[in-house]
């Protein structure tokens, strides 16, 4: 079997997705998703210029062979645009394998690790009343496990607050954003929504917070320890990580669970952090780390210090990498949770999937595959949006991390 056909697709049924489908000359396809929020184009340019001329004729049962010609054989190594086409070609590879097999893609991993996958739903709310109404209707939805953000008072526009929908899209212009952070208020409020919902929902239902990179590690060692009396299940991003040796002080701070890696991609970029237990649970998710084949490794190193998976799964990633995540999720055996953002309706019928939702839990398909198809003509008729993630800045104009 050879690859005969490489094609990009870029659609936008209410957000951009980049989707990758190969074709092999005895009819099979195979697809896997390429989006990276606000920079899409420049994935498409990667996979169309200089990955996709070079897999024409390739055996597409070779994928560890095609997924190092890919990374060791473009010299110029990592980075969010090479790894996430990478992964479009490796999610595409493993999931022709699986259908050529006939099996659901987990088989091929190595089988079930678990009957069902736990997921945690986003709640959020433009204050503390609204958010902890919030909370309470992912509850009712069935959730056992719920992030939750909320609009701080005196910050304009902070992290994670939506419009009232279940879809939080935070690439919402085609120029970027420009909100204003205070830390100091941050800090003040953040331990009073927890008091509130725990105060509320009582200690049944997990908690999780986002952080989304605004503290230095020391302001991240005094939320986290403020934060103990609510035993989240885990405090995310909590401070930028390009410097893992950060996490170190924040560790030796508190006993709150640490989660980073949604912006990594590959496992240098969380080797120290594992290799330290300096975090508790690992983010990276198939499209962000080069495919199934990278993220493995990094769950593997990962399992020997007992640092648990809990792989990104917001909208900007595509149904076909949630596709792929759950199939990774029920094999992998130092599972921790996956987040589970709702796509849109319209995003759903361009993405037929067999996953399914039911009391707090994502179930795989057993389809052969990933489980996760594209509909063409429905996905040509979104065409693409240009849209960039906002930018922060601290109140004296300052740039911050968003
Ligand atoms: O594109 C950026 C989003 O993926 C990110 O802001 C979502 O932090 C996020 C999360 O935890 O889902
Ligand atoms: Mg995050």
């Amino acid at each position: 079997m050879k690859i005969s056909a490489a094609r990009v697709i870029v659609t936008s049924p209410g957000r951009n997705f980049v989707t990758l489908k190969l074709q092999t000359d005895e009819g099979l396809y195979g697809i896997g998703d390429a989006t990276l929020n606000g920079r899409e184009l420049a994935v498409v340019a990667y996979l169309n210029d200089h990955v996709l001329p070079c897999l024409i004729g390739r055996d597409p049962a070779r994928i560890e062979d095609i997924w190092q010609f890919l990374y060791r054989g473009a010299y110029w190594r990592r980075g969010p645009v090479t790894m996430r086409a990478i992964a479009a070609v490796d999610v595409a590879l493993w999931d022709i394998k699986a259908k050529l097999a006939g099996m659901p893609l987990y088989q091929l991993l190595g089988g079930r690790s678990r009957e069902r996958v736990l997921v945690y739903g986003h709640a959020n709310g433009e204050d503390l009343d609204a958010t902890v109404d919030a909370v309470g209707r992912y509850i009712d939805m069935g959730y056992r496990a719920v992030r939750a953000q909320s609009g701080v008072p005196g910050v304009t526009l902070a992290y994670g607050v939506g419009r009232g929908t279940l879809n939080y899209e935070p690439a919402d212009a085609a120029l970027p954003t420009e909100t204003a952070w205070n830390t100091s208020r941050y800090l003040d409020f953040v331990p009073r929504l927890f008091d509130r919902l725990r105060a509320r929902f009582g200690n049944e239902v997990e908690l999780l917070h986002d952080v989304h990179h605004r503290l230095t590690p020391m302001e991240a060692a005094r939320l986290g320890r403020s934060l103990e009396p609510h035993r989240l299940f885990w405090l995310e991003d909590a401070t930028p990580a390009e410097n893992q040796e950060a996490f170190r002080l924040i560790r030796a701070h508190t006993t709150t669970p640490l989660a980073v890696g949604e912006v990594f991609n590959s496992i240098w970029d969380c080797k120290d952090l594992i290799q330290g237990q300096l975090i508790d649970y690992i983010r990276t998710t198939v499209v962000g780390a080069g495919g199934i084949t990278h993220l493995r490794r990094i769950a593997d190193l990962a399992a020997l210090y007992q640092v648990r998976t809990g792989c990104h799964g917001a909208t900007d990633l595509s149904p076909v990498t949630m596709g792929a995540a759950l199939h990774f999720d029920t094999w992998v055996p130092n599972f921790g949770i996956q987040e589970y953002m709702r796509h849109t309706s319209e995003t759903d019928a361009v993405f037929p999937h067999d996953y399914r939702f039911e009391r707090g839990y994502l179930f795989a398909g057993d389809s052969p595959g990933h489980g996760v198809d594209i509909d063409e003509s429905l996905a040509a008729r979104f065409p693409y949006k240009p849209a960039s993630l906002p930018i922060a800045r601290l109140e004296d104009g300052t740039m911050w991390n968003w």
